[in-house]
C-alpha cells in the first residue's frame, strides 16, 4: 500500500448523496478528506461532517482491540482480550444457546452505519441464515414510505436527480435537504439561478432548509396527506389536471376525482393549519408551473400515517402529467435502479426453517423484555440502538438483562457498546473493499483499502468469516473473497440497469451510472402496470384504496407534538461521540413557539424538562417562530454523555406505522416544564 498520494473513495454514510471522495495521504495517514470533483453529481462538494472524517478515523477513543466487559452492564468497563478468545467465547456461548433454546434465541441487530453492500448486507446475512437466527425486520428508516410509494408507483423508482436542474418548481416536502441531501439543494439552486425556479419547503420546522426557501409553508405534524388531497381537490376543480396522461398512464382517476371533493380547502386548512389562500396558491402553482419536482422526505413518513402520506403525495405528479417532462416528477428513493442480486449475495437458501421468526427492529425494547420464547443473545453491528431506537428506556432495560449475552461490533464505545459482554473493534470503510449504491443518484461506486487496518480492528465481512469458522460452518460461501462477492452481487440479469457494471470496470472507473431509462413512456411494476391512484392491492391489504388522510394516533394528554429530527453535523448518532463534531453542533435545543413559551412562562435559553409517559429529557429552549404553536422540535441523536439526559428517544413511541413496520419517531406528544 502506498504511503503518500491522493486516492479515490466514497462516503460510506447512510446519506442519499453518497459523495465521491478524495483521500489525501501522508506517511500512511489520511490528512485530508475532500470531494472528488470528477463525480458527476456531487462534483467535489462534501459536507462538513465528512470533511472532518479524519478526526473520527484517528480519534483517540477509537476501539483498537477486542474486549470483555468487567463492570456492570452499561458502565463501560472492559479489559483487553485476543481475537481468538473473543471468537471462542462468542461461538461457544452460541453453540450452547442453540442446543438449549434453538437458534432463534439469537438476534442480529444492524443497520447502515456503513452502506457498503458486503459489510451491511452480505456476509452477515449468509452467516445468520446458516445459523437460523431470528430475523430482523430493518424498518427503522424509510420502510413505511417505501411501501406507500410502491402501492402508487410499483417500486423505488423516481426521476434522475441530475434532471432536476431543469425544474421550475421544486418542492422539498418534509425533508431537511440542506442538512440531509445537500446536492439536491445545489441542483435546486442551480435551477433557481438558470430557470428562475421557485423553491417551496413544506415542513413542521423552519430549519436550515426552510430558511433557503422562496416560500416556506409551515404545517401541523402528520397532516400532509390532507394538504396533498386539498391540492388534488383544486387541481380537479379548476381543471389543472393532464387528462391525457391520466388516461394513458394511471388507473382510478375518476374515482379519485369524486373522492377528493371532501378535501375542500376549508376542511384542509382546519386540519393542516395552512391558510386557505395558501392552499389555493400552492395548488395553482403546482397545476401551472412545469417542470415541477417534488423531493419527498423522510419526516412526514416517520408518523403513524407515514405510509399513506407517501402513497398520497406520490400521486401528485401523475395528476399534472409531470412524469413525462424532463425535470418534472418526484423522488422518494431511487434504490430500485441499482438493486443487486441478493439471492447470490445473501444466500437465503442457507436458512432451512422458512418459518423463522421475524422481529421488527423498532420493537427492540419489547423483543428484549417480553417476546416469548426470549431473545438470549443480541449481536449488534453498524447500528447504535441504545440511542437511535424508539422507547429508549425500554431498550436500555432490555440491554441490562443479566441473562442476555450481548456482542457489539463498532468503531467506538457507543452507548450500546457499553452494554456488551464482548466488544469487537470495527474497521472504517476506508480500510475495506466494498461497493456502494446510492438511493438517490444513479451511480455505483467502489471502495478499495486506502489505509492500513487500524489496530486489531476487522471489517464486518472478516468477523463473520471468523464466526462461521468458529461455529464450524463449512460452506465455501464463507470463504468467498470480496471480489467474488461483488461479482456475485452484480450478476443480476433481472435488473437491466446494471448492465455493463462489473468489478473490474468499477476498479478502473471508480463510479458507474446505471443504464437508466425514463419511467415514462413505460410500464411500472404495479399490478396494472400503471400509476395506481386507486389500488386494489391496498384494498385487499385492508387499506383505503384511494389516498386518504388518517389522523395521528392520540399519544397521551400532552400539549405538544414532539419532532426529534436529525441534525446538521451528526449522521444519526455517528459523530455524536467525536469532539470535533460536538463542538460544531454545540448543544441540542428545543425549539418552541413564542406564544407557547409566553403562556408557560418559559424564556429563551431556559433549561426545561421535556417528559411524557415514556421518559424525560433535559434541553435548553430556543423561543421563536420556527415551529407552530403546539409543536416542539429538536435536532440530533446525542449520546447521553455523563448523564446529560439528552437522549430524545426516551420520549419517542414504539408504535408501528401504518405500513412496512415503520417507525413513528415524530408522532409522540410531550409536556414541557421549566426547571427550577
Ligand atoms: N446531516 C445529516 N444528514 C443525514 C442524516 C443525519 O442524521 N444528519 N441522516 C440520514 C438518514 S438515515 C436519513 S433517513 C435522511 C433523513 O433525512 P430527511 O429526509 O431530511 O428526514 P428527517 O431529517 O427525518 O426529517 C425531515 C424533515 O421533516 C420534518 N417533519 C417532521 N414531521 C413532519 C410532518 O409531519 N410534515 C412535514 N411536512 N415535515 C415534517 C422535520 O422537521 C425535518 O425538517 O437523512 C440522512 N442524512
Ligand atoms: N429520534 C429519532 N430517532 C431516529 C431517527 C430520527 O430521525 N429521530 N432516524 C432514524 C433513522 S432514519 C435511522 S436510518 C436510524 C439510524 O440509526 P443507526 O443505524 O444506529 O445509525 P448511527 O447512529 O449512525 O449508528 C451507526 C453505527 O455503526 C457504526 N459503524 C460504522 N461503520 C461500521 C462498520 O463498518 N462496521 C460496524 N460493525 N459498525 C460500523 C458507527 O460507528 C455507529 O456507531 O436512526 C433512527 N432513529
Ligand atoms: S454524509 Fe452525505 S453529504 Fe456528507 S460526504 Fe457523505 S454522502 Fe456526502
Ligand atoms: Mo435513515
Amino acid at each position: 500500500m502506498e504511503l503518500n498520494g491522493v486516492f479515490r473513495s466514497v462516503c460510506p454514510l447512510d446519506c442519499p448523496d453518497q459523495c465521491g471522495l478524495l483521500l489525501h495521504k501522508e506517511d500512511g495517514r489520511i490528512v485530508k478528506v475532500e470531494g472528488d470533483p470528477e463525480h458527476p453529481v456531487t462534483k467535489g462538494n462534501i459536507c462538513n461532517k465528512v470533511r472532518n472524517m479524519a478526526e473520527r478515523i484517528y480519534d483517540e477513543n477509537r476501539l483498537k482491540y477486542p474486549m470483555r466487559r468487567i463492570g456492570a452492564k452499561g458502565e463501560g468497563k472492559f479489559e483487553r482480550i485476543s481475537w481468538d478468545e473473543a471468537i471462542a467465547t462468542i461461538t461457544s456461548k452460541w453453540k450452547t444457546l442453540i442446543e438449549s433454546d434453538g437458534p432463534e434465541s439469537i438476534l442480529p441487530y444492524s443497520f447502515y452505519g456503513n452502506m457498503g453492500l458486503l459489510n451491511a448486507e452480505g456476509m452477515d446475512r449468509r452467516f445468520f441464515h446458516r445459523m437460523g437466527a431470528s430475523q430482523l425486520d430493518r424498518s427503522i428508516c424509510s420502510s413505511a414510505g417505501s411501501v406507500g410509494y410502491r402501492y402508487t408507483m410499483g417500486g423505488s423508482y423516481g426521476v434522475d436527480p441530475e434532471d432536476t436542474i431543469h425544474s421550475k418548481l421544486i418542492i422539498f416536502w418534509g425533508i431537511n435537504a440542506a442538512s440531509t441531501n445537500m446536492h439536491q439543494v445545489a441542483l435546486a439552486q442551480k435551477a433557481r439561478k438558470n430557470n428562475g425556479a421557485q423553491i417551496v419547503v413544506i415542513d413542521v420546522h423552519k430549519n436550515q432548509t426552510g430558511r433557503l426557501a422562496d416560500w416556506f409553508i409551515p404545517i401541523l405534524p402528520g397532516t400532509d396527506s390532507a394538504l396533498a388531497l386539498g391540492i388534488m381537490h383544486i387541481l380537479f376543480a379548476e381543471n389543472l389536471v393532464d387528462s391525457s396522461f391520466l388516461h394513458q398512464y394511471t388507473v382510478g382517476y375518476e374515482e379519485l376525482r369524486g373522492h377528493v371533493i371532501q378535501y375542500d380547502p376549508f376542511t384542509v386548512s382546519e386540519i393542516t393549519g395552512v391558510p386557505v389562500d395558501d392552499i389555493y396558491k400552492l395548488a395553482r402553482m403546482y397545476g401551472t408551473i412545469s417542470p415541477s419536482f417534488i423531493r419527498i422526505g423522510n419526516g412526514p413518513q416517520h408518523h403513524d400515517n407515514g405510509g399513506m402520506f407517501v402513497r398520497t403525495v406520490s400521486c401528485l405528479p401523475a395528476l399534472t402529467g409531470q412524469w413525462l417532462i424532463k425535470g418534472g416528477g418526484a423522488i422518494k428513493g431511487n434504490s430500485g435502479y441499482l438493486t443487486t442480486n441478493t439471492t447470490k449475495l445473501q444466500l437465503p437458501r442457507l436458512l432451512k426453517n422458512k418459518q423463522t421468526r421475524v422481529i421488527n427492529m423498532n420493537l427492540l425494547g419489547e423483543a428484549l423484555l417480553t417476546v416469548d420464547p426470549p431473545v438470549k443473545s443480541l449481536y449488534v453491528y453498524s447500528c447504535n440502538p441504545a440511542v437511535v431506537a424508539p422507547e429508549g428506556n425500554k431498550v436500555r432495560k432490555g440491554l441490562e438483562r443479566d441473562d442476555l449475552f450481548v456482542v457489539v461490533h463498532d468503531l467506538f464505545l457507543t452507548e450500546t457498546a457499553k452494554y456488551a459482554d464482548i466488544l469487537l473493534p470495527a474497521t472504517s470503510s476506508f480500510e475495506n473493499t466494498d461497493i456502494y449504491t446510492s438511493y438517490w443518484h444513479h451511480y455505483m461506486q467502489i471502495q478499495q483499502p486506502v489505509i492500513e487496518v487500524y489496530g486489531e480492528s476487522k471489517s464486518n465481512v472478516d468477523v463473520f468469516r471468523l464466526l462461521a469458522k468458529g461455529m464450524g460452518y463449512e460452506e465455501s460461501a464463507f470463504e468467498d473473497t470480496e471480489a467474488e462477492m461483488i461479482a456475485q452481487a452484480l450478476n443480476q440479469p433481472a435488473n437491466p440497469y446494471l448492465q455493463g457494471i462489473d468489478f473490474e470496470t468499477l476498479v478502473e472507473k471508480q463510479f458507474m451510472k446505471a443504464a437508466v431509462r425514463p419511467l415514462f413512456p413505460g410500464k411500472l411494476r404495479t399490478p396494472s402496470r400503471k400509476i395506481e391512484l386507486y389500488s386494489k392491492r391496498m384494498k385487499a391489504n385492508g387499506y383505503p384504496p384511494l389516498p386518504t388522510y388518517i389522523p395521528l394516533v392520540i399519544d397521551g394528554e400532552h400539549p405538544y407534538q414532539f419532532i426529534p429530527a436529525p441534525n446538521h453535523n451528526f449522521l444519526n448518532s455517528t459523530f455524536s461521540n467525536n469532539q470535533k463534531h460536538i463542538s460544531l453542533e454545540k448543544a441540542p435545543r428545543l425549539y418552541m413557539n413564542s406564544k407557547d413559551a409566553k403562556a408557560s412562562g418559559i424564556k429563551d435559553g431556559d433549561q426545561v424538562r421535556v417528559w411524557n409517559q415514556r421518559g424525560e429529557c433535559l434541553l435548553k429552549v430556543s423561543v421563536g417562530d420556527n415551529v407552530l404553536p403546539g409543536v416542539v422540535a429538536t435536532q440530533g441523536l446525542w449520546a447521553d454523555l455523563e448523564g446529560t439526559k439528552q437522549l430524545v428517544n426516551t420520549l419517542t413511541p414504539d408504535r408501528i406505522a401504518d405500513m412496512g413496520g415503520g417507525a413513528t419517531f415524530f408522532s409522540g406528544r410531550v409536556s414541557v416544564e421549566k426547571m427550577k
